[in-house]
């Protein structure tokens, strides 16, 4: 049935101080952008789209036996630079990079993927490009990309211990998508 269905994705959080620290910064942006809100900041390993509760029950499913037959220790992530997506032409995304990506966050993306296509959904062809996605440009609003890039530090903005991933679901609203976690897996410390 179409109303057992839900929009969900893979996530890793990120730590508290740095989302504050970079919500402050997002603050300065102009209108031209939407800002993500600041408790929603995170960063997608695997978007699933809407899926039904069997589906997603294979997804939790393969993902926790996964983490159980091969463990995966936490890992830690750095967020630094920015950029826009697309990099030419008019930009939709305002992000922060991971840089390095860690081994770890690739290993992730590559079992949300597994889980993807365990549960029948058609498999990403897009390469996974790991990024925080700080702002949205909002539709018909002519901006400069350049211009916005230079609002941004290009700075490192922090480091942190990833110890869990988390599937997560999306509830779009007028006001901004309500990200609400459904199921955390732990890494094996
Ligand atoms: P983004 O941050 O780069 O926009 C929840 O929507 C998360 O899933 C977002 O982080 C979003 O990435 C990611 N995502 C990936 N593909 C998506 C798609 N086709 N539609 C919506 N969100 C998508």
């Amino acid at each position: 049935a179409l109303e057992d269905r839900r929009r969900c994705f893979l996530a890793v959080a990120i730590d508290e101080k740095i989302k504050e620290e970079i919500g402050r910064a997002a603050a300065v942006l102009p209108r031209a952008l939407r800002p993500v809100a600041v408790e929603s900041l995170h960063v997608t390993l695997r978007f699933y789209g809407e899926i039904t509760s069997r589906e997603r029950a294979v997804i939790e499913g393969y993902l926790g036996e996964s983490l159980r037959r091969d463990p995966l220790s936490p890992f830690f992530l750095r967020l630094r630079g920015r950029g826009l997506f697309p990099s030419r032409g008019a930009p939709r995304v305002l992000w922060i990079g991971l840089s390095p990506v860690a081994d770890g966050l690739i290993e992730l993306a590559r079992r949300g993927e597994g889980a993807a296509v365990a549960a029948g959904l058609p498999p990403e062809r897009r390469p996974f490009s790991p990024h925080l996605t700080l702002a949205r440009f909002r539709e018909g609003q002519k901006s400069d990309g350049q211009e916005i890039l230079s609002l941004l530090p290009d700075r490192f903005w922090g480091e942190w211990a990833v110890k869990s991933l988390s599937l997560m679901s999306s509830t779009l609203r007028p006001q901004g998508p309500l990200y609400r976690p459904l199921r955390v897996f732990d890494l094996k410390e």
